[in-house]
């Protein structure tokens, strides 16, 4: 009989869809003995499928694994890509390096790209603040059609994950790059409810100028908490914070002795925004504060009875720091209400 390989795009019940290289989706069971070997398949896996029919077959080996995330349980993951809106919802830089920062945590080693959408609303300009990170940034707008093209490129012939707050306009983004597609846009409204559009995970293979790209449209990976992450670890994921020649290799920048942060700032051109997010990410890995209440739980954090385990650590002071870094955060962000008129 003959067999093929192809990509588990979708699973429904004991359903397995893979498509082969041609495009071509076969709707297969898995055999049971990859099941009692404990194999359990994930959508995004690589698998050997011996045909049965002209559209059925049987899924005989599972391919090797290069990562594999729980939630959402997807193999394969060849990049991320964090889209967030320039507004509607409100654009909010803490929370994109903490996306950032936790994908980097979870997927060590897969490239993580930026998209910021709604640019057809408003413009809004982060190149100063990822410029020293290993991060590409693209503006798009799934309106208007801007930076389709951009994105095309990074997306070909890749696994890519998209995650981001809901409504920043995700599935819409898809859309825009496969037009013939069906999948569910959501209304603001809904997403006021807290109520996510994108349920269930599929990979969606995308024609991106006759090259398939697979995407998989997330409700976002279901929750970025720091609490009880490691700290050394919570580090690396903020790259142009990793080797700056302090005097102890395993400096945390908390104020340690020998730190040498403030002179590598200069020198490096680290932005503050960058310093604010690390430390409040670690202050959350501490369980010192929460998203959402960065300053206001500063006060309980530090003047209540401080958490035996942290009794020994610096103390990172974020109110006095945002007081004095607002400004200059101002300065970063190029903020732009576009008028359409004057648009092309
Ligand atoms: N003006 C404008 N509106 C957009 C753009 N992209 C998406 N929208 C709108 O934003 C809303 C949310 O879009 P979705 O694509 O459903 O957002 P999502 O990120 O998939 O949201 P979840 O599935 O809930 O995570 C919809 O009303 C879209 O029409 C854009 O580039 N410009
Ligand atoms: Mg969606
Ligand atoms: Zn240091």
């Amino acid at each position: 009989m003959e067999t093929i390989n192809g990509k588990i795009i979708t699973i429904l019940a004991n359903f397995y869809y893979v498509q082969d290289s041609s495009g071509k989706v076969w709707e297969c069971f898995a055999r049971g003995r990859l099941l009692k070997e404990g194999k359990l398949l994930f959508v995004g896996d690589d698998v050997e499928i011996e045909l049965t029919s002209v559209k059925q077959g049987v899924i005989v080996d599972l391919l090797s694994r290069k990562n594999k995330l729980d939630k959402p349980p997807i193999a394969n993951i060849d990049q991320v890509l964090i889209v967030f809106s320039s507004c509607d919802p409100e654009f909010d830089l803490y929370n994109l390096d903490r996306y950032l920062s936790f994908i980097n945590y979870e997927l060590p080693g897969v490239r993580i790209s930026i998209c910021i959408n709604k640019i057809d609303l408003k413009k809004l300009d982060i190149d100063l603040i990822y410029k020293n990170s290993e991060y590409e940034v693209i503006y798009a707008s799934a309106v208007n059609k801007k930076g389709l093209e951009d994105l095309s490129k990074i997306l070909v012939s890749k696994t890519t994950v998209l995650t981001g707050p809901s409504g920043v306009g995700k599935s819409s983004l898809i859309k825009a790059l496969s037009p013939d597609l069906d999948i569910r846009i959501g209304d603001l409204s809904s997403i006021n409810k807290g109520k996510q559009t994108t349920r269930n995970v599929n990979l969606i293979g995308v024609n991106l100028n006759n090259k398939i790209g697979f995407l998989v449209d997330t409700p976002g990976f279901s929750q970025i908490e720091f609490a009880s992450m490691d700290e050394s670890r919570i580090l690396e994921t903020f790259n142009e914070l990793n080797d700056i020649g302090c005097e102890f290799a395993d400096c945390l920048h908390l104020g340690e002795d020998g730190c040498n942060l403030e002179r590598a700032k200069i020198k490096n051109n680290i932005v503050d925004s960058r310093i604010d997010s690390y430390l409040a990410i670690i202050s959350e890995a501490r369980e010192e504060i929460s998203y959402g209440s960065k300053i206001e739980s500063k006060s309980k954090a530090t003047g209540g009875r401080e958490k035996e385990k942290n009794k020994h650590r610096p103390k990172i002071d974020l109110e006095q720091r945002s007081r004095s870094r607002k400004k200059e955060k101002q300065e970063l962000l190029k903020f732009d209400e576009v008028d359409d008129k004057n648009e092309d």
